[in-house]
């Protein structure tokens, strides 16, 4: 393979797509060994086939809002890679949105599935819709008009959307209210679905606790363990809520959380109260966390500030791409910090991982990291497609064993001869293998 070359062929075509651009970049430089031992890969044309997605729907999205404006927005499907399984990933709803930010995620999410060891193809979706301050009654109205376009396109054995930033159990209701109406067909055709309509227990926990499971190998295989150890989190929403729960349940103290606005520094960690007031904020649609300060006389607030200056052992990024910059990485390895689990996507730039390794900190990438909430979602298609709901204990036993089994298969291909593990190399080995070998297995198309 040579990376010069595919890397200047998508530059000419897709220069302006930086994250896109990104995430492939740092999949071919970690899979290059093991893809060359393997020629018939290079004969197959398996990296530029994989890096090209299915297919891409753009379309319009215009609703009306509550003071009886027509409001314009662009909605998004990428059906990136179906070798493994039907087209699976989140829809988010962000100003941010657009087809760069989609197509990383969507590329991602092919490796991430297959790690999860469910029969799961990579997809991702959204739309530049800001539901920041809007109202239940517009969100529903936008979630409505959005699904009037996509659901031709989606169904339960070819691409199954679910939540990720500004997509939760609210906004999947109405869209499969919408897609119910429009198709004439109770199925699993999303997840993170309400738990008396279909959904699966944890679901909403499962990317946060998954989160912190995959930690906790991390730490054993250091012979360390969670109890006591101070984390940073970013972030307040579905995610950072799981990790805050989970965290705090085995033993460890948070003592930070941020927004956009700022961090919030609480040296006493985090509560039930304090776990289910993030909730609370995140449902206010502000996309703020000063009011937690405000709330809780233990804790500070920072404005503009990232979590990331704050000390501590373990750093979780929970909030979106690039949030942990080179310089925030040194900060934090400068502060003592020893473990960084990427949650976000992409969270870390690749200046700051290239901090994390050279320091050999433990830091483990969000595709491995944030891989139980896909997995849960797997584990939701599977009780909808068999009629059934499983228990909580059931749901969380699963979750367990699927993050055992990433965290297994990152250390097999990715340590290294001095010991240290490269989690991000394992982690996109591992996918790859699985997905290039079923590409391969079914011919050209
Ligand atoms: O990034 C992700 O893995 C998600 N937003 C969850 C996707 C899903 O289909 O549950």
């Amino acid at each position: 393979m040579n990376i010069t070359e595919i890397m200047a062929g998508l530059q000419a075509k897709y220069g302006n797509e930086k994250e896109y651009l990104q995430a492939v970049r740092e999949v071919l430089e970690t899979i290059e060994d093991v893809y060359n031992e393997h020629p018939e890969f290079e004969a197959a044309k398996i990296v530029e086939r994989i890096v090209e997605p299915d297919r891409i729907f753009t379309f319009k999205v215009t609703w009306v809002d509550d003071s009886g404006e027509i409001q314009t927005n662009t909605g998004y499907r990428v059906q990136f890679n179906s070798a493994i399984g039907p087209y699976k990933g989140g829809l988010r709803f962000h100003p941010s949105v657009n087809l760069s930010i989609l197509k990383f995620l969507g590329f991602e999410q092919i490796f991430k599935n297959a790690l999860t060891t469910l029969p799961m193809g990579g997809g991702k979706g959204g739309s530049d819709f800001n539901p920041k301050g809007k109202s239940d009654a517009e969100i529903m109205r936008f979630c409505q008009a959005f699904m009037l376009e996509l659901w031709r396109n989606i169904g339960p054995d070819t691409d199954v959307p679910a939540g990720d930033v500004g997509v939760g159990g609210r906004e999947i209701g109405f869209l499969f209210g919408m897609y119910k109406k429009l198709a004439r067909e109770h199925t699993g055709v999303l997840t993170g679905k309400g738990m008396t309509w279909g959904g699966s227990l944890i679901r909403p926990e499962a990317t946060g606790f998954g989160a912190v499971y995959f930690v906790q190998h991390m730490l054993h295989l250091q012979n360390k363990d969670i109890k006591g150890k101070t984390v940073a989190i970013s972030g307040f929403g579905n995610v950072a809520w799981g990790a805050a729960m989970k965290a705090t349940q085995l033993g460890a103290k948070v003592i930070a959380i941020s927004g956009p606005d700022g961090a919030i520094y609480d040296p006493e960690g985090m509560n039930d109260e304090k776990i289910a007031y993030m909730l609370e904020l995140r449902r206010s649609n502000n996309d703020v966390v000063a009011p937690f300060a405000d709330k809780f006389p233990a804790a500070t607030f920072y404005p503009g500030k990232k979590a990331w200056s704050i000390k501590c052992d373990i750093a979780m990024p929970c909030a979106y791409q690039n949030e942990m910059s080179g310089q925030d990485a040194e900060e934090l390895i400068s502060n003592g910090t020893w473990c960084c689990a990427e949650v976000s996507n992409m969270g870390c730039t690749p200046e700051a991982i290239a901090a994390f390794q050279k320091a050999e900190i433990l830091f483990a990438p969000g595709k491995a990291v944030n891989a139980g909430g896909v997995a849960t979602s797997g584990l939701e298609m599977t009780q909808n497609a068999m009629h059934i709901s499983w228990s909580a204990e059931d749901v969380d036993k699963k979750l367990h064993e699927i993050m055992s089994n990433i965290h297994e298969a990152c250390v097999r291909y990715g340590k290294q001869p001095d010991g240290y593990v490269n989690y991000v190399k394992g982690a996109n080995i591992a996918g790859f293998m699985k997905v290039a070998t079923a590409m391969l297995e079914q011919g050209v198309i």
